[in-house]
């Protein structure tokens, strides 16, 4: 029985709803005020900070309510065609701050917050990041989801509720040291939990097959065991419009059933221990980015959020649809890399085992829905599970699987007849030891789109990694470079900057980033210049402000800011700025005047927990900068490794930069995102022509961009000549030099040996040619000095970076999917 919205007594309700928009400072306190006496259950003067931090963002919350509803309505209403984004994970970061800029609530909520003598910035600060993610991968799904919601289309994420998401970073005696990550400890005021929409997932069992009435074969999965997935719902707030979508997290429950069968058996005890095996699935995010640990429990959350989600979208399906063929005409699923490419199977096992549709109508409609992201080209991070793991954890998938691998081979076959060979490169199975599903393959095959995430990316993911596939598919391949979302990443995170912009080419820019380009011509004004060193200039203030705070190092707001910020790999080449920054100071240290400006290289980043040479970086760095920031005073250098970096960090970090560092090896970082946001904030990129810096670089104008280092087919050139780090080691004084005084100890006084294994393998195997390029890095940051000498001249660049950096919206990146994947339209939402 439905609810009736209103009594048939009372009188019309008063446009309540309609000023719920929270426009009117007025209205915000009052929402607030309610929040802290009936959510929290406490008097304005007893609350404490995270209960206001919680009362507002529940009236927050109120506001957008009204939207989410009508949004989900239009959807059902108008049946469009969705774009579901399957991910496991989401790097939203605090969500307060952006909600109150999307939603235009910003200055009320300010004043309100005034008006009750509380500093909204610090009510801003209490929330806990919501860190459901690694790095690149995860935060460009979270920036893909407020371009969908700021472009009103009809999308949805799905991804898994991790009770604890990327550890937290300590440094003890500058070392890393991980705590977990409790962001659920104080409550979730975002959330919203739907148990009634909860989905049974199977796991173990075996397969039954028979004949069905109409003598077709049937197979039935039965048996094992179920655990159930739990929906909580997000909403994603667009910028500026009345859409508000949906990411929808699962968390892993144990099922009833499962437990009163054990209970009424009187096992008590093993019931509730078995409750454990099931909940620990969403206990954890996996704190590897790009790398592959191939551990059960993975596989596990890789197939629980799957299939919940897959049950979620045909259920929906099927309440306004009956036939099977036009799926692909209302859902397009995005796989965001292999993660969750379990998908492939798990629809073609409900569409054929459930739903009882033929196996070539279903494997039709399966490729026609799903779309592949590939993010990267390193063989470390690519997904294989052991067939025998399958087997076990779910034997009717790898039927399935075996099924599309005999079918497509035959196809494979045809195309290329006598090719042994190819069939073995191209099989979902590899075949060895032991024998392995390839995830990538099964992702290309169950596809009708395959793409990279950068120009260059792309071309080697059609060159070397899945050279056979794109032979074969030339049509499914196709790039989609990255792109980051302006709101977060300027409007919301470098105010200073935002309203030096509006107030030269006013609004607008915000939705529709390629504005910025009318900045070129205020480029050319001198107060332009001024205004805009003078917002760079204090936002180095505050990040020094915050720092002294954090770390109690005193950063020089004056030196050029010089910035690493990413997770802690060796492709990434920390070591080569760390490497570099022992040259400059050895340097300084006989002769201060080398030192032309002083400069402060801050890093930030976390190594995975297992990746010891990673964390061995991390404390060569910490060792670096103690001894540095030592005597700063006569060198002007300083050299900080700011410990946690996250989403709300970064947001402190990159309106600050000067310089940003995007080193990679050239064909390893398959975009970046990092550049991106750098460069629209106004920093000056020195960087490889590795991922996204090609375009960067193309677009800013080599002028704007500081180049250096091996191309990616040098790069590998240079490995097939043989390449030998040890030369390069004895050839060039400085370097040698700097990697004497880490072998000897000086910055691991209390263990000599620390730093030996890594500089073992640079001198012998140096597997991402730090010492080739760093002759052609220490020259360009040579230059980079130089240029930052004339302040003038570098603001104007800056400018030019700022104003250029249009195409690296990530409404952008988000139409192209919309149009050439997708093909799902705009639906505006009605107030
Ligand atoms: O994805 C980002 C890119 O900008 C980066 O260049 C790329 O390194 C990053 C396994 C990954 N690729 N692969 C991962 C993360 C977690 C995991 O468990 C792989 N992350 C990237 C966005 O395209």
């Amino acid at each position: 029985e439905p609810l009736r919205s209103q009594s048939p007594s009372s009188p019309q309700p008063s446009d309540e709803d309609a000023s719920r928009t929270g426009r009117e400072p007025e209205n915000v306190r009052r929402g607030f005020l309610e929040h802290v006496r009936f959510s929290r259950g406490k008097n304005p003067e007893t609350a404490t900070a995270h209960d206001r931090f919680m009362a507002l963002s529940l009236a927050v919350r109120d506001r957008l309510a009204h939207r989410w509803v009508k949004t989900a309505r239009t959807y059902y209403e108008q049946d469009v065609k969705r774009a579901y984004y399957l991910s496991a994970e989401y790097l939203l970061g605090r969500a307060l701050g952006n909600n109150l800029i999307n939603t235009g609530m910003y200055e009320a909520a300010e004043q309100a917050m005034r008006d009750v003598g509380v500093d909204l910035t610090t009510l801003i600060e209490m929330e806990p990041d919501a860190g459901l993610g690694n790095g690149g991968l995860g935060r460009l799904a979270a920036c893909f989801l407020d371009s969908l919601a700021t472009l009103a289309y009809p999308g949805m994420g799905y991804g898994i509720r991790y009770e604890f998401g990327i550890f937290s970073q300590d440094f003890v005696a500058g070392h890393q040291v991980e705590r977990a990550d409790e962001w659920l400890k104080f409550g979730n005021p975002w959330e919203i939990v739907r148990p009634e929409k909860a989905v049974p997932v199977r796991f173990f069992g075996r397969v039954e097959h028979y004949r069905g009435p109409d003598g077709q074969p049937v197979a039935r999965w039965v048996g094992g065991k179920t655990v159930i997935g739990v929906p909580f719902d997000t909403p994603i707030a667009g910028f500026g419009n009345n859409t508000v979508n949906t990411l929808r997290l699962w968390q892993a429950r144990a099922s009833e059933e499962f437990d009163l069968l054990l209970f009424n058996a009187g096992d008590y005890e093993r019931s509730v221990v078995e409750k454990n095996d099931s909940e620990v699935i969403s206990k954890v995010l996996y704190p590897n980015d790009a790398f592959q640990a191939g551990k059960e429990l993975r596989l596990k959350q890789e197939y629980f959020f799957v299939a919940c989600s897959i049950a979620d979208i045909v259920r929906r399906y099927l309440k306004t649809h009956s036939d099977f063929r036009q799926f692909p005409a209302k859902a397009a699923i995005q796989l965001n890399d292999t993660h969750p490419a379990i998908a492939v199977a798990e629809l073609m096992r409900v569409l054929v085992d459930d739903k009882r549709v033929s196996w070539d109508e279903a494997f039709h409609i399966t490729q026609q829905t799903f779309g592949y992201t590939n993010h990267t080209l390193l063989a470390e991070a690519m997904e294989k599970w052991p067939v025998t793991l399958f087997e076990r954890l779910l034997p009717r998938h790898l039927e399935i699987i075996y099924e599309i691998n005999h079918r497509f081979l035959r196809q494979v076959q045809i195309r290329y007849p006598f090719d042994q060979e190819r069939m073995q490169r191209m099989s979902l199975v590899e075949e060895g030891h032991e024998k392995m599903i390839r995830m990538a393959h099964l992702a290309v095959v169950g596809s009708h789109s395959v793409n990279g995430v950068a120009a260059l990316h792309t071309d080697l993911l059609r060159r070397d990694v899945l050279t056979d596939f794109a032979g074969m598919y030339p049509e499914r391949f196709n790039n989609k470079t990255n792109g980051v979302t302006p709101r977060r990443w300027l409007a919301w995170c470098n105010p200073r900057l935002s309203k030096l912009i509006t107030s030269r080419i006013g609004h607008g820019w915000e939705t529709d980033l390629d504005k910025l380009r009318k900045l070129e011509e205020h480029a050319k004004d001198a107060a332009f210049r001024k205004a805009f060193r003078e917002v760079k200039q204090q936002n180095k203030h505050d990040l020094t402000r915050h720092v002294s705070e954090l770390c109690k190092v005193d950063l020089n707001p004056e030196a050029l800011f010089d910035v690493q910020i990413k997770r802690l790999h060796e492709y990434k080449r920390q070591l080569l700025n760390a490497l570099h920054t022992v040259v400059l100071w050895m340097r300084a240290r006989r002769d201060p005047s080398t030192i032309i400006h002083p400069r402060a290289f801050l890093f930030g980043a976390k190594a995975a927990p297992g990746y010891q040479s990673a964390k061995l970086i991390i404390r060569l760095i910490n060792g670096i900068a103690e001894v540095v920031n030592s005597d700063a005073g006569t060198t002007g250098l300083q050299v900080l490794f700011l410990p946690n970096y996250r989403v709300s960090l970064a947001e402190r970090i990159i309106p600050a930069a000067d310089v940003s560092e995007q080193i990679s090896t050239a064909g390893w970082e398959a975009s970046g995102t990092g550049n991106m946001k750098l460069m629209l904030n106004g920093a000056l990129t020195l960087g490889t022509l590795d991922g996204a810096n090609v375009e960067i670089r193309d677009e800013v104008g080599d002028e704007n961009f500081f180049l250096f280092g091996l191309t990616a087919d040098e790069v590998i050139a240079r490995k097939r000549a043989g390449y030998r780090p040890r030369e390069v080691y004895q050839q060039n004084l400085e370097l040698r030099e700097a990697i004497d005084l880490i072998s000897s100890g000086f910055f691991s006084p209390e263990d000599k040996n620390l730093f030996k294994p890594l500089v073992d393998s640079l001198l012998e195997e140096d597997r991402y040619l730090v010492l080739a390029d760093f002759e052609s890095y220490r020259l360009k940051q040579e230059e980079v000095a130089r240029a930052y000498l004339d302040h003038d001249a570098w603001t104007h660049k800056c400018i030019l970076n700022v104003a250029r950096a249009g195409i690296f919206s990530s409404d952008r990146t988000i139409r192209q999917y919309a149009e050439e994947i997708w093909k799902v339209k705009q639906v505006p939402v009605e107030p």
